[in-house]
């Protein structure tokens, strides 16, 4: 029984006799259609349920106007932490009074030291050809205790000076004023979780605006709210790590969006007419999916966790309500109350507030890495109490796509265009720009799996502004170049550049993926050379999976035990095969490679990712990638 599955006029109308569950399958397959693999053999009553496959993508061709750019922070590149007048931020305390806290005890003193190496930097981003580069401007070097009573005229100068450079190759800045590096002085004061803050940052931007505005004409407030609000405040993933959980985060969040608001109605109402620019914020999504999408339970709570992440900063925004989600705010009160507390631990804005923060970005900045699974109601046993995650009331798990070299970075495309399909939806089809995306390894040059997902990721944008109308208008990748990965150091590399830090030179090294991004940008269209694929993968094309005898075999009682051993390893019923054998599938895959299966309801089979133990650890795939390895599948 042959079914040209992925191909569009099949999609609609399967084969006679072949039960495909069609919700699902074009759910998963939406983005791409397999030209070169027109028909996959599946069995009969099969249902399948598989990851998307990384062969030829839908369109490939970006829309006119459409931009790329490459995203750093100060704190992340600059070094020079302590001279030419630059004052000391929260990172510098974290990291020199914690520095057990950074996985290799590395710091930002010296970073990537763009401050003394930004012209060299300049040149790698006229080498990549990008439209924009976004960068952030560090607080304590303009003003070194936080306050405007105190400006550094070299701080002033430097930044002046790279916007210059950039200006002489015609790239323009996207800038962030606030990307987690609060001077410590505000931040003895209490930080984002005192009020005062709102006027302490107006203060800033009102600097900013005034000083570099001529040279600025895009600018991003804030860089993802959510990690500040709950790693920064509510938990110790980043500095200052207050672990105030449950409590210090909501009174960020109340801090935060009102300085916001405050700094964009600055620019709107004294700057925008004089220097014509545009202001948004970027929030970072992990964007939740239910482990079973005909499970209503889970598709509800699902909802729940990206209103509670997403919708946390972004309803109060660019919503016509405004304000926190209703959802977040009753599920908050209700655990107050039960906690005994006479309020709610998350206050909700007055009206005055609601109406003062609503509209106030001209774009949707999104930056988006993964997605996450929800498998139930209850307690997340990772959740402390009280808590965002306790508050939210589901169980989440990251089983699900492909590794990368962060744990909290999955590889999973399509959960990226379900995201920006619920963006249009919620928040009345706002104008998008993705503020950053990006694959982390641990250091390669020949970085495959980056372009992978570079490729894939790019590759559902195409999908939903075609398909689905959203506007996306442009495009940042993280990062220029590898560079202090907060509480990661240098062990996980986002970087187009490799960057040796065990050279004083701190020499920058193209990798692979920067030819995959230039060409890009050069052609506006997703480049499909074989020279961007993994060599071992073309190799393998003649790999097959033998589906029926697979599905047979997960009838028998082993079987069963294999699925109920891997029950309680993962929840998603997710069976890891890393050895060299694969159990009862016996499946002619090499002998390095490991094959993950996701067993669902009535033997529907998701093919997770396939792992080829031979590259663990230099190069990470997701099932996407590996699905075209099942060319031909036998009955
Ligand atoms: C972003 N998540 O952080 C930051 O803006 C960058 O400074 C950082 O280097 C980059 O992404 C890579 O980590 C994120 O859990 C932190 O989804 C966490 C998540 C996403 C982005």
């Amino acid at each position: 029984m042959k079914l040209g599955l992925l191909r569009d006029k099949c999609r609609k109308k399967p084969m006679e006799g072949v039960k495909v569950n069609l919700a699902r399958t074009t759910r998963r397959f939406s983005a791409h259609t397999i030209d070169e693999y027109e028909y996959i053999e599946l069995p009969r009553s099969f249902e399948m349920n598989a990851g998307c496959a990384r062969v030829s993508a839908q369109h490939t061709k970006f829309p006119e106007g459409f931009i790329f750019g490459v995203a750093t922070a100060a704190h992340q590149i600059e070094g020079a932490w302590n001279v030419s007048g630059k004052g000391e931020n929260v990172w510098d305390r974290f990291t020199h009074t914690q520095p057990e806290m950074v996985a290799d005890l590395t710091n930002g003193d010296v970073a990537v030291d763009s401050y003394n190496r930004y012209l060299e930097d300049v040149e790698a981003l006229e080498y990549l050809g990008v439209d924009f580069y976004r960068l952030s401007l560090s607080w304590a070097r303009i003003l070194p205790n936080g306050r405007i009573d105190e400006i550094n005229p070299d701080g002033l100068r430097y930044y002046h000076a790279l916007l210059d450079a950039l200006a002489e190759k015609n790239i323009k800045p996207l800038v962030t004023l606030f990307h987690w590096d609060l001077p410590q002085k505000l931040q003895d004061l209490g930080g984002w979780a005192n009020p005062e803050l709102v006027d302490y940052f107006y203060d800033y931007s009102d600097l900013c605006f005034r000083e570099f505005g001529d040279k600025i004409k895009s600018w991003i407030t804030f860089n993802e709210p959510y990690e500040i609000c709950e790693d920064a405040y509510g938990d110790i993933l980043k500095a200052p790590g207050l672990n105030s959980h449950g409590v210090g985060n909501y009174l960020c969040s109340n801090t935060l969006l009102k300085a916001h608001a405050e700094a964009y109605h600055l620019y709107d109402q004294i700057y925008r007419p004089k220097q014509g620019g545009n202001i948004m914020i970027s929030i970072n999504s992990i964007w939740y999916e239910p482990s079973d999408p005909n499970n209503e339970e889970q598709v509800t709570l699902a909802e729940t966790a990206n209103q509670f992440k997403f919708g946390w900063f972004a309803h109060p925004i660019f919503t016509e309500e405004g304000g926190y989600p209703a959802q977040m705010v009753e599920n908050v009160a209700r655990q107050s109350e039960m906690e005994g507390l006479a309020r709610s631990r998350l206050q909700q804005f007055n009206d005055y507030w609601i109406q003062r923060i609503k509209g106030t970005s001209d774009y949707l900045g999104i930056n988006h890495y993964t997605t996450f699974l929800v498998t139930g109601p209850g307690v997340d046993p990772t959740a402390k109490s009280p808590s965002w995650l306790k508050d939210i009331g589901a169980v989440t798990t990251m089983e699900v796509g492909g590794d990368s070299a962060s744990t909290w970075l999955r590889v999973y495309p399509s959960g990226f265009a379900n995201l920006l399909r619920w963006c249009k939806r919620n928040y009345n089809d706002p104008i998008i720009f993705i503020t950053e995306n990006g694959f982390s390894d641990r250091g390669t040059l020949e970085d495959y799996g980056r372009i992978s997902y570079y490729n894939d990721y790019l590759s559902e944008i195409l999908n939903v502004i075609y398909n689905d109308d959203v506007n996306v208008i442009g495009y940042t990748a993280w990062t220029l170049m590898d560079n202090f990965e907060w509480r990661a150091g240098f062990s996980e590399r986002f970087g187009f550049y490799y960057v040796n830090i065990t050279d004083p030179n701190l020499p920058r090294t193209p990798k692979l993926s920067v030819e995959y991004f230039k060409q890009l940008i050069a052609n506006r269209e997703l480049p499909q050379d074989d020279r961007f694929k993994e060599p071992s993968l073309k190799a393998r094309e003649d790999l097959h999976v033998d589906f029926d005898r697979v599905l047979n075999e997960l009838s028998k009682p082993n079987a069963r035990e294999l699925a109920r051993l891997g029950n309680h390893a993962c929840p998603l019923r997710t069976l890891k095969f890393r050895s060299v054998n694969f159990g009862p599938f016996s499946l002619p895959l090499p002998q390095d490679a490991s094959i993950r299966f996701n067993l669902g309801p009535g033997s529907q089979l998701q093919i997770l990712s396939v792992t080829f133990e031979r590259l663990r650890g230099a190069i990470f795939r997701s099932a996407a990638t590996y699905l075209p390895l099942f060319k031909h599948i036998r009955q």
